[in-house]
Parts: structure tokens; sequence; C-alpha cells
């Protein structure tokens, strides 16, 4: 695309000098001129250049950009089989946030991507209401999320970093504060990520499980933690949240691994223990008429969740 577009602007800026010279050097000779200087009509030769000059320059500008965008579009819609694609998500716009999954892991994110560095990464855009649009201006151009219609894009970062991702399509209140994450980490770094990942996923689920195998209301919930899960229970925060082997809808984002999110919110808060128990107490202070409803709960229950929410790692 960057080699388009400066090929593109070099052929503008050779158009333009040579109309503007042309124009400079009419002025120059007819300065002194007095009255209307001599026309000249009908020279055949000199108008079939002009013409046919700039359809020529118009029709190669056209080819070169087709070529692209064919080349460009070319994301295989199936698993790609030539092994192209070191690395394969699903990403989901919700109002107002990503949901991120990993194809053959149980990881699922939101807000949040890590791919590894220099690797083909395939991406399958989903929207699970409206139209969004998913973009990270560094590594790859706007692709729609489509109701009904996934849409697919390569991403491919050639240096280790942090980019910023947002919503480009205007889907709502919220649509300012649908932000992401892309970390780009190195080849080793990123499968440590992926296996930290996804021991903490199957400790969690493993845990959850055990904990269902007892007689949960004859055991006294003594910790702060185990209040704080008792609420995820009873207050319905289970009918939106995922909690890797307690819940599994994704109306909200997964929560297994909340204490490792960078920011809360898509990006309106950044994570901390104080910063998640402001967003429990209201989110709609900090995110005003985002999906998660405000649930006026004491400081004291705020305090349970998020000791509950903190444990998952
Ligand atoms: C009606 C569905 C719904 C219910 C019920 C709900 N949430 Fe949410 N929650 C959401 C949505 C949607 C978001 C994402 C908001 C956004 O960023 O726009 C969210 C965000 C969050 C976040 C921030 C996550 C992040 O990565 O930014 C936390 C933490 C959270 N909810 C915890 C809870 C807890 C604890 C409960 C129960 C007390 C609960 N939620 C109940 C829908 C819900
Ligand atoms: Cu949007």
């Amino acid at each position: 695309m960057y080699d388009l577009f400066v090929t593109v602007v070099l052929i503008s800026l050779g158009i333009f000098i040579i109309v503007t010279g042309l124009i400079a050097i009419a002025l120059w000779r007819g300065r002194s001129s007095t009255g209307i200087p001599e026309q000249e009509f009908g020279k055949t030769r000199s108008e079939i250049f002009w013409m046919t000059g700039p359809i020529l320059i118009v029709v190669w500008i056209f080819v070169i950009s087709a070529k692209l965008v064919l080349t460009m579009n070319a994301v295989p819609k199936i698993h790609p089989t030539d092994g192209n694609a070191e690395v394969e998500l699903t990403v989901i716009g919700h109002q107002w946030w990503w949901e991120v999954q990993y194809s053959g892991s149980p990881i699922v994110a939101a807000n949040e991507i890590y791919i590894p560095v220099g690797k083909k990464v395939r991406v399958e855009i989903r929207s699970a209401d409206v139209i969004h649009s998913f973009w990270v201006p560094q590594l790859a151009r706007k692709m729609d999320a489509i109701p009904g219609h996934p849409n697919y894009i390569w991403l491919e970062a050639n240096k280790v970093g942090v980019y910023q991702g947002r919503c480009a399509e205007y889907c709502g209140t919220q649509h300012t504060w649908m932000k992401f994450k892309v970390f780009v980490k190195s080849t080793e770094d990123y499968a440590q990520w992926k296996s930290d990942a996804e021991a903490a996923i199957k400790k969690t689920a493993a845990a959850a499980v055990a904990a269902t195998g007892t007689d949960s209301s004859a055991a006294p919930a003594n910790t702060l933690a185990d209040q704080g899960k008792q609420l995820f229970l009873s207050e319905g925060c289970v009918n939106c949240h995922t909690i890797a082997g307690l819940s599994t809808p994704n109306i909200g984002p997964d929560l297994t691994r909340i204490s490792q999110r960078a920011m809360l919110g898509a990006g309106v808060l950044p994570n901390s223990k104080e910063n998640l128990a402001k967003w429990l107490s209201d989110p709609q202070t900090y995110k005003p008429g985002c999906k998660m409803p405000d649930f006026k709960f004491t400081d004291k229950q705020v305090d349970q969740l998020v000791a509950f929410l903190e444990s998952l790692n």
C-alpha cells in the first residue's frame, strides 16, 4: 500500500510540475503582451496527445491499484493448508469491546491481541451486534465487522511493541471507547505467553470443577474471594461473563484472566485493583451507556468481587 501510495504521489507530482511549469512559461512569455495573443485552433496531433496521455496514465494507476487490491484480498476463507498463517484468530466486535479467540486454544481475550513478530496472522472478523470496523493503523488496513458475514484480514508486524487499535465505524454511544491493543512479542515471548495463559485457564477450570464437587452450600464461604465467587454466581454475572469452568456466555468480556488485562472497559481505565473496584461499583460512571448494569453494590461486596476476580490468574 505504501509503495502504491508513493508511486501515485510521484505520478501526480510529475503532472503537477509539468502543468504548473507550462502555465508559468506561458505567463512569463506573455508578460509584456497587451491585448489578446494569437490563438491556435484544431491542432489534431497535439489534441490526440493530450487526450491519450492522461487516459493512459489513469489506466496505468487503475491497473496497479487493482492488482494490489486483489492480492490484499487474498486471505483464505477456510483454514489455510499451505502453512501461510502461523496464528489464526477470530475477533468479534461487540458494543463496545472486542472478543479475541485463538484457534485451537482455549484462550479468549478481550480488547487485547498477542501476536508473534514477523508472522502472518490470519484474522477472521465478526460482529455480535452492529457493524464495527477493526483497525490497527500501523499494522493493517481497516476491515468491517459485519453481522452474519465474516471478513478476513492479514495482520503482520515486523517490530516488537504495542500497537493501538480501535473501532473505525460508528457503532453507538461508546464507539470512542472501543479500543484495543496489539502486543507484538518475540517468538519465544509469544510462546511463553501462550503456554502461561493456557495453563492458567486450565487451572481455573479445574479449580471450579473441584469446587462444584464438594457441597458448596454446606461449606461456609470464609475467604473474601469465596464470598466474591458466591456473589458472582448469585448476582447474574454468570449470565454475561465467562470464567473457565464456571460459566460460558460472551455478552461481556471473558473474565478468566481479568487480572492480566492491561485496560478495563476497552480502554477507559488502566487495570488495577482500585480501578477494578471503581468499575464494579458503577460501570455507568466510567462508560455511560455500556451494556453492563450498575448493581449498586456496597463497598464490601465490591471488595469481595475484586478479591475473587484478582484470585484468578
Ligand atoms: C448484562 C450483562 C452483564 C452483566 C450481568 C454483568 N456484566 Fe460485566 N460487563 C458486561 C459488558 C458488556 C462489559 C463490557 C463493557 C464495555 O467495555 O463496553 C462488561 C465488563 C466487565 C468488566 C471489565 C472487563 C474488561 O475487560 O474490560 C468486569 C470486570 C465485569 N464486567 C465484571 C462483572 C461482574 C463482577 C458482574 C456481576 C456483578 C458483571 N460484570 C455483570 C456485561 C455484563
Ligand atoms: Cu465502533
